[in-house]
């Protein structure tokens, strides 16, 4: 038995579970609907078994320094960070011919509060020849046929972004084993793979990082992936939900590394579109968005909605494809029917 299961047992109630060892579980549709994504309602995305760190024993290793403790983390000033956390994989079964990987569908993803203390005050001065940051986290075993730990890198000025933190707290509460206690790296705009969990070393490199998770997996034509794709969900009305042809708001989020300037949403399978209205959140927190539908014609009605961001980029209209899997950020698609 191993420790993964006791979490899986307090959070199956909200999770739906892909696998338990290791453990990994998406987001029910009722927490998405939320602002903030609830604590115990956030996906999971484990490649080992979820290491148990004593946080009176947790000491993080640091380029050029004594290792750093939990009340020493504690002792430098915190700040708060809303972020949307997205796999890289999240979408992954739209995708045709499937690829190889876990099958998530539109659920690997949640927008939460991160406290913690920015990288940067940590980190302090890097050697001058230093090309990129190394992040390892306490867990290691055998995936894709051979034996690995999960260490990611990050580019020097990415390590050094004031909101890329050190983060001990998820909505407010100390976070949980499963998502990385008792110190997780959080990178705001990048794909949850980048926010390295059960943190306990820092390597500044000067030749740029090899390994499984960095240049192995997680590689969309031969390139790591990095920040997210601009991307909406459709969160109400929820899937097959008979409605009576009375007004209904079509409601969701939507979310991008630059900042989210359209929704476009179509009722009737893409022929026409209407803007929706936006309200942006906090920091990088997902954009939330509303439109008024009166349905007229009875029978099924195909919902899309299609976001653009401040770069230009907007979601395709089908799926993109490529061999791991990564970064379907296709419009996003309900069906209703109306009586
Ligand atoms: N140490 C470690 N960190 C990790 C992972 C992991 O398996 N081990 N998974 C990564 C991936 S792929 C994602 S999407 C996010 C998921 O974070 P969550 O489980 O808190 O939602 O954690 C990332 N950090
Ligand atoms: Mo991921």
């Amino acid at each position: 038995m191993v420790a993964a299961d006791a979490d899986a047992m307090t959070t199956t109630a909200v999770l739906d579970v892909l696998t338990t060892e290791p453990y990994n579980a998406q987001a029910s549709r009722e927490a998405l609907r939320e602002d903030r994504t609830p604590a115990a309602a956030c996906f999971v995305r484990s490649h080992f078994g979820v290491p148990r760190i004593d946080t009176d024993r947790w000491c993080l290793r640091l380029p050029g320094a004594a290792g750093l403790t939990y009340p020493e983390l504690l002792a430098w000033p915190s700040t708060a960070v809303d972020v949307v956390l997205e796999c890289a994989g999240n979408g992954r079964s739209g995708m045709a011919p499937r690829p190889p990987g876990l099958a998530w569908d539109d659920r690997a993803v949640s927008c939460v509060r991160f406290h913690g203390v920015p990288l940067r005050l940590v980190l302090g001065r890097l050697p001058a020849d230093t090309c990129e940051v190394v992040f390892r986290g306490a867990d290691s075993g055998v995936a894709h046929g051979r034996r690995a730990r999960f260490e990611r890198s990050l580019p020097v000025r990415t390590a050094l972004h004031p909101d890329t933190l050190l983060a001990t707290h998820l909505n407010g509460l100390p976070l949980t084993p499963e998502h990385g206690a008792p110190v997780r790296l959080v990178v705001p705009g990048w794909y949850g793979v980048a926010s390295v969990k059960w943190l306990v070393e820092i390597r500044a490199v000067t030749e740029p990082f090899h390994g499984l998770f960095q240049t192995e997996q997680y590689v969309v034509d031969g390139r790591p992936v990095t920040t997210t794709l601009v991307k909406s969900m459709i969160t109400d009305p929820a899937p097959d939900v008979v409605l009576s042809g009375h007004p209904v708001e079509i409601h969701g989020h939507a979310w991008s590394n630059a900042r989210i300037t359209l929704v476009e949403v179509s009722t009737d399978g893409g022929r026409t579109w209407r803007a929706a209205t936006l309200r942006h959140g906090a920091g990088h927190a997902w954009t939330d968005w509303s439109i008024d539908w009166t349905p007229r014609r009875h029978g099924r009605h195909r919902l899309l909605a299609r976001a653009h961001d401040a770069t230009g980029a907007v979601q395709p209209m089908s799926a993109p494809w490529n061999s791991l899997g990564y970064g379907n950020n296709v419009v996003a698609s309900t069906e209703v029917e109306v009586r």
